[in-house]
Protein backbone atom coordinates (compact mmCIF):
# COMPACT_ATOMS: atom_id res chain seq x y z
CA UNK A 1 0.00 0.00 0.00
CA UNK A 2 1.17 3.61 -0.89
CA UNK A 3 2.24 5.73 2.08
CA UNK A 4 -0.27 8.48 0.63
CA UNK A 5 -2.75 6.03 0.70
CA UNK A 6 -2.09 5.04 4.56
CA UNK A 7 -2.03 8.70 5.76
CA UNK A 8 -5.20 9.06 4.13
CA UNK A 9 -7.76 8.15 6.80
CA UNK A 10 -11.26 9.09 6.48
CA UNK A 11 -11.26 11.42 8.67
CA UNK A 12 -8.55 13.67 7.89
CA UNK A 13 -11.04 13.03 4.18
CA UNK A 14 -13.86 14.38 5.72
CA UNK A 15 -11.91 17.69 7.20
CA UNK A 16 -11.04 17.97 3.49
CA UNK A 17 -14.71 18.29 2.27
CA UNK A 18 -16.80 20.16 1.18
CA UNK A 19 -14.74 23.52 1.44
CA UNK A 20 -11.28 22.32 0.66
CA UNK A 21 -12.24 20.00 -2.26
CA UNK A 22 -10.30 22.79 -4.98
CA UNK A 23 -7.48 19.98 -5.95
CA UNK A 24 -9.54 16.86 -6.50
CA UNK A 25 -9.61 15.84 -10.00
CA UNK A 26 -12.60 16.46 -12.04
CA UNK A 27 -14.51 13.23 -12.53
CA UNK A 28 -14.00 13.88 -16.52
CA UNK A 29 -10.60 14.03 -16.52
CA UNK A 30 -10.63 11.16 -14.35
CA UNK A 31 -12.23 9.52 -17.03
CA UNK A 32 -10.19 10.40 -19.64
CA UNK A 33 -7.01 9.04 -17.92
CA UNK A 34 -8.70 6.14 -17.37
CA UNK A 35 -10.20 5.57 -20.62
CA UNK A 36 -6.79 6.15 -22.03
CA UNK A 37 -5.04 3.86 -19.58
CA UNK A 38 -7.53 0.71 -20.22
CA UNK A 39 -6.86 1.99 -24.21
CA UNK A 40 -2.67 1.30 -24.12
CA UNK A 41 -3.78 -1.86 -22.06
CA UNK A 42 -5.49 -3.13 -24.29
CA UNK A 43 -3.24 -2.23 -27.21
CA UNK A 44 -0.29 -4.17 -25.21
CA UNK A 45 -2.24 -7.35 -24.68
CA UNK A 46 -4.30 -7.18 -28.05
CA UNK A 47 -1.89 -5.79 -30.86
CA UNK A 48 -4.59 -6.03 -33.52
CA UNK A 49 -6.76 -3.63 -30.98
CA UNK A 50 -3.70 -1.45 -31.70
CA UNK A 51 -3.70 -2.00 -35.54
CA UNK A 52 -7.98 -1.00 -35.51
CA UNK A 53 -7.14 2.54 -33.46
CA UNK A 54 -5.07 3.35 -36.17
CA UNK A 55 -7.50 2.04 -39.11
CA UNK A 56 -10.16 3.91 -37.87
CA UNK A 57 -7.99 7.32 -37.01
CA UNK A 58 -7.19 7.28 -40.56
CA UNK A 59 -10.93 7.16 -41.88
CA UNK A 60 -12.32 9.32 -39.39
CA UNK A 61 -9.51 12.19 -40.27
CA UNK A 62 -10.59 11.68 -44.32
CA UNK A 63 -14.32 11.79 -43.34
CA UNK A 64 -14.92 14.34 -40.80
CA UNK A 65 -14.64 17.17 -42.80
CA UNK A 66 -17.32 15.99 -44.86
CA UNK A 67 -19.43 14.33 -42.14
CA UNK A 68 -22.74 15.79 -40.61
CA UNK A 69 -21.59 14.25 -37.17
CA UNK A 70 -22.75 16.85 -34.47
CA UNK A 71 -19.84 16.12 -32.09
CA UNK A 72 -15.58 17.59 -32.22
CA UNK A 73 -12.91 15.62 -33.80
CA UNK A 74 -11.56 15.48 -30.55
CA UNK A 75 -14.30 13.23 -29.24
CA UNK A 76 -14.49 11.70 -31.98
CA UNK A 77 -10.83 10.42 -31.54
CA UNK A 78 -10.90 9.66 -28.17
CA UNK A 79 -14.07 7.92 -28.07
CA UNK A 80 -14.31 3.98 -26.88
CA UNK A 81 -16.63 1.75 -25.26
CA UNK A 82 -15.61 -1.82 -23.65
CA UNK A 83 -17.58 -4.73 -21.78
CA UNK A 84 -17.05 -6.67 -18.91
CA UNK A 85 -18.95 -9.60 -17.58
CA UNK A 86 -19.72 -10.43 -14.16
CA UNK A 87 -20.33 -12.83 -12.33
CA UNK A 88 -21.68 -11.94 -8.79
CA UNK A 89 -23.81 -9.37 -7.72
CA UNK A 90 -21.33 -7.73 -5.11
CA UNK A 91 -19.22 -7.65 -8.00
CA UNK A 92 -21.33 -5.67 -9.97
CA UNK A 93 -22.25 -3.29 -7.10
CA UNK A 94 -18.39 -2.60 -6.21
CA UNK A 95 -17.87 -2.10 -10.21
CA UNK A 96 -20.85 0.50 -9.74
CA UNK A 97 -19.30 2.46 -7.28
CA UNK A 98 -15.66 2.28 -9.36
CA UNK A 99 -17.52 4.00 -12.23
CA UNK A 100 -19.51 6.54 -10.44
CA UNK A 101 -16.33 7.93 -9.70
CA UNK A 102 -15.22 8.03 -12.95
CA UNK A 103 -18.78 9.96 -13.22
CA UNK A 104 -20.51 6.83 -14.80
CA UNK A 105 -23.84 5.97 -14.07
CA UNK A 106 -25.77 2.78 -15.05
CA UNK A 107 -28.06 3.58 -17.71
CA UNK A 108 -30.61 1.22 -20.16
CA UNK A 109 -31.60 -2.29 -19.22
CA UNK A 110 -30.77 -5.23 -21.50
CA UNK A 111 -32.13 -8.67 -21.19
CA UNK A 112 -30.14 -11.01 -23.21
CA UNK A 113 -32.07 -14.06 -22.41
CA UNK A 114 -33.89 -13.53 -25.36
CA UNK A 115 -30.27 -13.67 -27.11
CA UNK A 116 -29.67 -17.25 -25.71
CA UNK A 117 -27.55 -15.32 -22.52
CA UNK A 118 -27.61 -16.45 -19.03
CA UNK A 119 -27.04 -12.40 -18.40
CA UNK A 120 -28.56 -9.38 -18.37
CA UNK A 121 -26.98 -6.21 -18.53
CA UNK A 122 -26.86 -2.12 -18.04
CA UNK A 123 -24.01 0.51 -19.51
CA UNK A 124 -22.41 2.30 -17.16
CA UNK A 125 -21.50 6.32 -18.98
CA UNK A 126 -22.03 10.11 -18.10
CA UNK A 127 -24.87 11.43 -18.09
CA UNK A 128 -24.42 15.19 -18.40
CA UNK A 129 -24.53 16.30 -21.72
CA UNK A 130 -20.98 18.45 -21.12
CA UNK A 131 -19.89 14.89 -19.73
CA UNK A 132 -20.60 13.62 -22.90
CA UNK A 133 -19.21 16.21 -24.70
CA UNK A 134 -15.74 15.50 -22.56
CA UNK A 135 -15.19 12.04 -22.88
CA UNK A 136 -18.71 9.78 -23.65
CA UNK A 137 -16.55 6.55 -22.26
CA UNK A 138 -18.47 3.66 -21.70
CA UNK A 139 -18.49 0.39 -20.77
CA UNK A 140 -21.31 -2.46 -21.86
CA UNK A 141 -21.45 -4.81 -18.19
CA UNK A 142 -23.10 -7.92 -18.10
CA UNK A 143 -24.18 -9.96 -14.87
CA UNK A 144 -24.60 -13.03 -14.71
CA UNK A 145 -27.86 -15.06 -14.25
CA UNK A 146 -27.41 -18.46 -12.49
CA UNK A 147 -31.54 -18.90 -12.19
CA UNK A 148 -30.57 -19.55 -15.93
CA UNK A 149 -28.40 -22.42 -15.99
CA UNK A 150 -30.48 -25.38 -15.89
CA UNK A 151 -27.59 -27.76 -14.96
CA UNK A 152 -27.07 -28.03 -10.97
CA UNK A 153 -23.95 -29.35 -11.87
CA UNK A 154 -22.49 -26.21 -13.73
CA UNK A 155 -24.66 -23.41 -11.76
CA UNK A 156 -22.63 -24.79 -8.56
CA UNK A 157 -19.45 -24.99 -10.18
CA UNK A 158 -19.54 -21.28 -11.69
CA UNK A 159 -20.65 -19.82 -8.30
CA UNK A 160 -18.09 -22.23 -6.40
CA UNK A 161 -15.35 -20.48 -8.50
CA UNK A 162 -16.48 -16.82 -8.24
CA UNK A 163 -16.92 -17.06 -4.29
CA UNK A 164 -13.86 -17.90 -4.37
CA UNK A 165 -12.40 -15.15 -6.11
CA UNK A 166 -11.66 -11.05 -5.60
CA UNK A 167 -11.17 -9.26 -8.78
CA UNK A 168 -10.68 -5.83 -6.84
CA UNK A 169 -7.18 -5.44 -4.42
CA UNK A 170 -6.89 -3.85 -1.16
CA UNK A 171 -5.75 -0.38 -2.69
CA UNK A 172 -8.25 -0.13 -4.84
CA UNK A 173 -10.99 -0.80 -2.15
CA UNK A 174 -8.81 1.32 0.22
CA UNK A 175 -8.72 4.65 -2.66
CA UNK A 176 -12.32 3.96 -3.55
CA UNK A 177 -13.83 4.67 0.02
CA UNK A 178 -11.20 7.48 0.10
CA UNK A 179 -12.76 8.97 -2.83
CA UNK A 180 -16.43 8.82 -1.49
CA UNK A 181 -15.54 9.91 1.56
CA UNK A 182 -13.91 13.05 0.63
CA UNK A 183 -16.22 13.49 -2.77
CA UNK A 184 -13.61 12.76 -5.24
CA UNK A 185 -9.52 12.49 -5.78
CA UNK A 186 -6.31 13.71 -5.27
CA UNK A 187 -3.71 13.31 -8.18
CA UNK A 188 -1.39 11.02 -6.24
CA UNK A 189 -4.63 9.35 -5.11
CA UNK A 190 -6.35 9.27 -8.83
CA UNK A 191 -3.29 7.52 -9.49
CA UNK A 192 -3.13 5.10 -7.81
CA UNK A 193 -7.05 4.38 -8.09
CA UNK A 194 -6.57 4.08 -11.66
CA UNK A 195 -3.59 1.93 -11.51
CA UNK A 196 -5.36 -0.65 -9.28
CA UNK A 197 -8.66 -0.65 -11.50
CA UNK A 198 -7.02 -0.85 -14.37
CA UNK A 199 -5.55 -4.57 -12.83
CA UNK A 200 -9.39 -5.62 -12.44
CA UNK A 201 -10.43 -5.29 -16.23
CA UNK A 202 -6.72 -7.14 -17.65
CA UNK A 203 -6.34 -10.32 -18.65
CA UNK A 204 -5.32 -12.99 -16.13
CA UNK A 205 -3.72 -15.76 -17.99
CA UNK A 206 -3.38 -17.73 -15.39
CA UNK A 207 -6.92 -19.39 -15.27
CA UNK A 208 -8.82 -19.70 -11.54
CA UNK A 209 -10.22 -23.16 -12.36
CA UNK A 210 -8.69 -26.72 -13.78
CA UNK A 211 -8.69 -27.49 -17.05
CA UNK A 212 -11.74 -30.12 -16.38
CA UNK A 213 -13.88 -27.65 -14.84
CA UNK A 214 -13.37 -25.42 -17.82
CA UNK A 215 -14.92 -28.04 -19.85
CA UNK A 216 -17.85 -28.48 -17.59
CA UNK A 217 -18.82 -25.02 -17.85
CA UNK A 218 -17.54 -24.43 -21.38
CA UNK A 219 -20.02 -27.71 -22.32
CA UNK A 220 -23.01 -26.44 -20.48
CA UNK A 221 -22.59 -22.25 -21.96
CA UNK A 222 -19.15 -21.18 -23.26
CA UNK A 223 -20.03 -17.90 -22.21
CA UNK A 224 -20.09 -19.25 -18.27
CA UNK A 225 -16.21 -20.58 -18.68
CA UNK A 226 -15.75 -17.08 -19.54
CA UNK A 227 -17.17 -15.36 -16.66
CA UNK A 228 -15.83 -18.19 -14.18
CA UNK A 229 -13.22 -19.22 -14.62
CA UNK A 230 -10.80 -16.04 -14.35
CA UNK A 231 -9.42 -14.05 -11.64
CA UNK A 232 -10.11 -10.78 -13.00
CA UNK A 233 -13.04 -9.44 -15.36
CA UNK A 234 -11.09 -9.29 -18.39
CA UNK A 235 -12.85 -6.26 -20.68
CA UNK A 236 -13.85 -8.40 -23.77
CA UNK A 237 -13.23 -5.86 -26.00
CA UNK A 238 -12.69 -2.07 -26.74
CA UNK A 239 -14.58 -0.17 -29.14
CA UNK A 240 -13.48 3.08 -31.38
CA UNK A 241 -16.14 4.97 -33.08
CA UNK A 242 -15.96 5.59 -36.72
CA UNK A 243 -17.13 8.12 -38.93
CA UNK A 244 -17.42 5.88 -41.84
CA UNK A 245 -17.82 1.70 -40.57
CA UNK A 246 -18.11 0.49 -44.07
CA UNK A 247 -14.36 2.11 -45.14
CA UNK A 248 -13.45 0.88 -41.99
CA UNK A 249 -14.37 -2.29 -42.38
CA UNK A 250 -12.85 -2.88 -46.20
CA UNK A 251 -9.49 -1.83 -44.17
CA UNK A 252 -9.71 -4.26 -41.63
CA UNK A 253 -10.44 -7.37 -44.17
CA UNK A 254 -7.26 -5.56 -46.49
CA UNK A 255 -5.33 -5.88 -43.83
CA UNK A 256 -5.96 -9.36 -43.38
CA UNK A 257 -8.25 -9.79 -39.87
CA UNK A 258 -11.01 -11.94 -39.44
CA UNK A 259 -13.70 -9.55 -40.00
CA UNK A 260 -17.26 -10.66 -39.33
CA UNK A 261 -19.65 -11.04 -42.24
CA UNK A 262 -21.85 -7.98 -42.08
CA UNK A 263 -22.00 -4.87 -40.64
CA UNK A 264 -25.04 -4.84 -37.57
CA UNK A 265 -27.50 -2.15 -37.13
CA UNK A 266 -29.54 -0.27 -39.34
CA UNK A 267 -27.88 0.04 -42.90
CA UNK A 268 -26.08 2.34 -44.10
CA UNK A 269 -28.13 6.04 -44.28
CA UNK A 270 -27.70 9.89 -45.42
CA UNK A 271 -29.02 10.21 -41.49
CA UNK A 272 -27.55 7.26 -39.72
CA UNK A 273 -29.26 6.67 -36.77
CA UNK A 274 -28.68 4.22 -33.05
CA UNK A 275 -25.39 2.60 -34.06
CA UNK A 276 -23.78 0.13 -36.35
CA UNK A 277 -20.83 -2.37 -35.24
CA UNK A 278 -18.78 -4.93 -36.78
CA UNK A 279 -15.42 -6.46 -35.35
CA UNK A 280 -12.74 -9.18 -35.69
CA UNK A 281 -13.32 -12.74 -34.15
CA UNK A 282 -12.30 -13.17 -31.01
CA UNK A 283 -8.73 -14.60 -30.41
CA UNK A 284 -7.72 -18.40 -29.48
CA UNK A 285 -5.20 -16.88 -26.63
CA UNK A 286 -3.26 -19.02 -24.47
CA UNK A 287 -3.68 -19.54 -21.40
CA UNK A 288 -2.44 -22.12 -17.91
CA UNK A 289 -5.08 -23.89 -16.01
CA UNK A 290 -4.72 -25.09 -12.76
CA UNK A 291 -4.27 -28.76 -11.67
CA UNK A 292 -6.07 -28.48 -7.74
CA UNK A 293 -6.61 -25.13 -5.90
CA UNK A 294 -3.48 -24.92 -4.01
CA UNK A 295 -1.16 -22.27 -4.30
CA UNK A 296 1.20 -24.61 -5.57
CA UNK A 297 -1.08 -26.15 -8.08
CA UNK A 298 1.37 -27.32 -11.15
CA UNK A 299 0.05 -25.11 -14.22
CA UNK A 300 -0.73 -26.98 -17.36
CA UNK A 301 -1.48 -25.03 -21.00
CA UNK A 302 -4.53 -24.36 -22.89
CA UNK A 303 -6.36 -21.93 -24.41
CA UNK A 304 -9.36 -19.85 -23.96
CA UNK A 305 -11.32 -17.58 -26.95
CA UNK A 306 -12.75 -14.39 -25.30
CA UNK A 307 -11.31 -11.37 -26.59
CA UNK A 308 -12.01 -9.35 -30.23
CA UNK A 309 -11.61 -5.98 -31.79
CA UNK A 310 -15.14 -3.57 -32.41
CA UNK A 311 -15.98 -0.47 -34.36
CA UNK A 312 -18.85 1.32 -34.85
CA UNK A 313 -20.64 4.61 -36.26
CA UNK A 314 -22.73 6.35 -34.27
CA UNK A 315 -25.95 7.99 -35.58
CA UNK A 316 -29.16 9.87 -33.97
CA UNK A 317 -30.56 8.91 -30.57
CA UNK A 318 -34.23 7.84 -31.68
CA UNK A 319 -37.56 8.28 -30.10
CA UNK A 320 -39.53 5.53 -28.58
CA UNK A 321 -41.49 5.05 -31.66
CA UNK A 322 -38.31 5.56 -33.78
CA UNK A 323 -37.53 3.02 -31.63
CA UNK A 324 -40.61 0.86 -32.36
CA UNK A 325 -40.26 1.23 -36.30
CA UNK A 326 -36.26 0.08 -36.32
CA UNK A 327 -37.72 -3.12 -34.11
CA UNK A 328 -40.13 -3.44 -36.62
CA UNK A 329 -38.45 -2.99 -39.85
CA UNK A 330 -35.38 -5.49 -38.50
CA UNK A 331 -37.91 -7.84 -37.43
CA UNK A 332 -39.36 -7.54 -41.22
CA UNK A 333 -36.22 -7.82 -42.66
CA UNK A 334 -35.10 -11.24 -40.91
CA UNK A 335 -38.56 -13.10 -41.88
CA UNK A 336 -37.37 -12.27 -45.14
CA UNK A 337 -33.65 -13.07 -45.12
CA UNK A 338 -34.57 -16.64 -43.28
CA UNK A 339 -32.37 -18.68 -45.23
CA UNK A 340 -30.71 -16.09 -47.32
CA UNK A 341 -26.99 -15.65 -47.06
CA UNK A 342 -25.07 -12.08 -45.74
CA UNK A 343 -24.91 -10.65 -48.70
CA UNK A 344 -28.85 -10.88 -49.22
CA UNK A 345 -29.77 -10.16 -45.23
CA UNK A 346 -28.15 -6.44 -46.11
CA UNK A 347 -30.33 -6.20 -49.48
CA UNK A 348 -33.03 -6.88 -47.92
CA UNK A 349 -32.67 -4.87 -44.96
CA UNK A 350 -31.81 -1.48 -47.17
CA UNK A 351 -35.57 -2.15 -49.23
CA UNK A 352 -36.85 -2.74 -45.95
CA UNK A 353 -35.42 0.28 -44.10
CA UNK A 354 -36.89 2.80 -47.06
CA UNK A 355 -39.69 2.84 -44.60
CA UNK A 356 -37.51 5.01 -42.55
CA UNK A 357 -37.65 8.24 -43.21
CA UNK A 358 -33.93 9.32 -44.20
CA UNK A 359 -34.81 12.98 -44.38
CA UNK A 360 -33.63 15.23 -41.60
CA UNK A 361 -36.72 17.62 -41.24
CA UNK A 362 -38.85 14.48 -41.67
CA UNK A 363 -37.48 12.21 -39.01
CA UNK A 364 -37.92 15.47 -37.15
CA UNK A 365 -41.45 16.38 -37.68
CA UNK A 366 -42.73 12.98 -37.49
CA UNK A 367 -40.71 12.54 -34.02
CA UNK A 368 -38.72 9.48 -34.70
CA UNK A 369 -35.52 10.90 -33.24
CA UNK A 370 -34.18 13.90 -30.62
CA UNK A 371 -32.47 17.21 -31.12
CA UNK A 372 -30.50 19.76 -30.21
CA UNK A 373 -31.85 22.72 -30.74
CA UNK A 374 -29.24 25.75 -31.21
CA UNK A 375 -29.61 29.44 -31.89
CA UNK A 376 -28.37 30.46 -35.08
CA UNK A 377 -28.03 34.66 -33.98
CA UNK A 378 -31.06 35.23 -36.54
CA UNK A 379 -33.87 37.84 -35.08
CA UNK A 380 -37.02 36.87 -34.43
CA UNK A 381 -39.10 38.08 -37.84
CA UNK A 382 -41.85 40.50 -36.71
CA UNK A 383 -44.35 38.24 -38.22
CA UNK A 384 -43.98 35.48 -35.89
CA UNK A 385 -45.81 36.30 -32.75
CA UNK A 386 -43.98 36.22 -29.68
CA UNK A 387 -46.90 35.83 -27.18
CA UNK A 388 -47.34 32.83 -28.68
CA UNK A 389 -45.17 31.13 -26.34
CA UNK A 390 -43.41 27.67 -26.81
CA UNK A 391 -46.00 26.06 -28.58
CA UNK A 392 -45.06 23.56 -31.35
CA UNK A 393 -45.97 25.33 -33.81
CA UNK A 394 -44.27 28.76 -32.87
CA UNK A 395 -40.69 26.20 -32.72
CA UNK A 396 -41.39 24.91 -35.74
CA UNK A 397 -41.76 29.11 -37.15
CA UNK A 398 -38.48 29.74 -35.63
CA UNK A 399 -37.05 26.88 -37.49
CA UNK A 400 -38.15 27.56 -40.78
CA UNK A 401 -37.14 31.12 -40.28
CA UNK A 402 -33.36 30.17 -39.79
CA UNK A 403 -33.66 31.65 -36.46
CA UNK A 404 -33.40 27.72 -34.29
CA UNK A 405 -30.97 25.25 -36.05
CA UNK A 406 -31.30 21.82 -35.33
CA UNK A 407 -28.85 19.12 -35.21
CA UNK A 408 -28.93 15.45 -33.96
CA UNK A 409 -28.55 14.55 -30.60
CA UNK A 410 -25.87 11.06 -30.61
CA UNK A 411 -26.81 8.12 -29.59
CA UNK A 412 -24.91 6.96 -26.28
CA UNK A 413 -26.11 3.69 -25.08
CA UNK A 414 -26.70 0.06 -26.89
CA UNK A 415 -28.46 -2.51 -29.58
CA UNK A 416 -29.39 -5.73 -27.63
CA UNK A 417 -30.31 -7.35 -31.46
CA UNK A 418 -26.91 -5.87 -32.30
CA UNK A 419 -25.05 -7.00 -29.26
CA UNK A 420 -26.54 -10.62 -29.60
CA UNK A 421 -25.60 -10.91 -32.83
CA UNK A 422 -22.02 -9.54 -32.12
CA UNK A 423 -22.30 -12.35 -29.39
CA UNK A 424 -23.24 -14.77 -31.55
CA UNK A 425 -20.48 -14.40 -33.78
CA UNK A 426 -18.22 -15.48 -31.05
CA UNK A 427 -20.08 -18.39 -29.84
CA UNK A 428 -21.12 -21.94 -31.37
CA UNK A 429 -24.05 -21.74 -34.01
CA UNK A 430 -26.56 -23.07 -31.01
CA UNK A 431 -29.41 -20.57 -30.65
CA UNK A 432 -32.38 -21.98 -28.66
CA UNK A 433 -32.42 -21.72 -24.76
CA UNK A 434 -32.81 -25.44 -24.51
CA UNK A 435 -30.78 -25.90 -26.80
CA UNK A 436 -28.07 -24.12 -24.77
CA UNK A 437 -29.12 -25.55 -21.49
CA UNK A 438 -30.86 -22.40 -20.22
CA UNK A 439 -34.31 -21.99 -18.53
CA UNK A 440 -36.65 -19.52 -19.93
CA UNK A 441 -36.32 -16.41 -18.41
CA UNK A 442 -38.28 -13.09 -18.28
CA UNK A 443 -36.75 -9.91 -17.81
CA UNK A 444 -35.41 -9.04 -14.34
CA UNK A 445 -34.67 -5.04 -13.94
CA UNK A 446 -35.52 -5.17 -10.28
CA UNK A 447 -33.29 -7.57 -9.79
CA UNK A 448 -30.30 -6.03 -11.64
CA UNK A 449 -31.23 -3.03 -9.40
CA UNK A 450 -30.88 -4.81 -6.59
CA UNK A 451 -27.57 -5.61 -7.50
CA UNK A 452 -26.92 -2.73 -8.68
CA UNK A 453 -28.02 -1.03 -5.12
CA UNK A 454 -29.37 1.84 -7.05
CA UNK A 455 -32.07 2.63 -9.89
CA UNK A 456 -30.89 2.42 -13.35
CA UNK A 457 -31.36 5.57 -15.57
CA UNK A 458 -34.19 5.65 -18.35
CA UNK A 459 -32.17 6.83 -21.44
CA UNK A 460 -35.31 8.25 -23.26
CA UNK A 461 -35.50 10.34 -20.20
CA UNK A 462 -31.74 11.71 -20.65
CA UNK A 463 -32.00 12.49 -24.06
CA UNK A 464 -35.81 14.12 -24.17
CA UNK A 465 -34.06 16.46 -20.92
CA UNK A 466 -31.15 17.27 -23.24
CA UNK A 467 -33.35 18.23 -26.54
CA UNK A 468 -35.74 20.54 -23.70
CA UNK A 469 -33.15 21.92 -22.17
CA UNK A 470 -31.35 22.91 -25.73
CA UNK A 471 -34.96 24.49 -26.40
CA UNK A 472 -35.28 26.36 -23.07
CA UNK A 473 -32.06 28.10 -23.45
CA UNK A 474 -32.70 29.14 -27.03
CA UNK A 475 -35.79 30.58 -26.21
CA UNK A 476 -34.62 32.28 -22.80
CA UNK A 477 -32.01 34.04 -24.82
CA UNK A 478 -34.65 34.99 -27.24
CA UNK A 479 -36.78 36.05 -24.60
CA UNK A 480 -40.11 34.03 -25.91
CA UNK A 481 -42.14 33.40 -22.97
CA UNK A 482 -42.54 29.96 -21.36
C1 LIG B 1 -21.00 -7.41 -24.57
C2 LIG B 1 -21.45 -7.19 -25.95
C3 LIG B 1 -22.23 -5.89 -26.06
C4 LIG B 1 -21.97 -4.03 -27.80
O1 LIG B 1 -21.21 -3.26 -28.38
O2 LIG B 1 -23.15 -4.19 -28.14
C5 LIG B 1 -21.44 -4.78 -26.64
C6 LIG B 1 -20.12 -8.62 -24.38
O3 LIG B 1 -19.67 -9.24 -25.35
O4 LIG B 1 -19.88 -8.92 -23.21
O5 LIG B 1 -20.36 -4.47 -26.25
NI1 LIG C 1 -19.28 -3.64 -27.92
Amino acid sequence: MSPMIQSMHASEANRLAPEHNAGLVDSDDLRTAFAIAMSQMYKNEVPLYGDLIRIVQGVNKEAYSGSLSPDSLDRLTLERHGAIRLGLPEELRTVRRLFSILGMKPVGYYDLSTAGLPMHATCFRPTAVTSLARNPFRVFTTLLRPEMIRSEEARDLAMGLLRRRSIFSDELMQVMGIAESQGGLYADEAEVFIREAIKTFCWAPVAAATAQEYQVLKAQHPILADIACFKTAHINHLTPRTLNITAAQKAMGEEGMAVKDRIEGPPARRWPVLLRQTSFLALEEAIKFQTCEAESSVLVPGSHKARFGEIEERGAAVTPSGRKLYDELLVEAMKSAQGHGPEAFDEILESTFKQFPDDWDRLRKQGLVYCEYQHTGKPIPDNIIQEESNSPSTIEKLVEAGVLRTVPITYEDFLPFSAAGIFQSNLSGKSNSSELGLNEAAPDQEGMETALGVRIVDPDDLYSAAQQSSLQTCLSRLGVSM
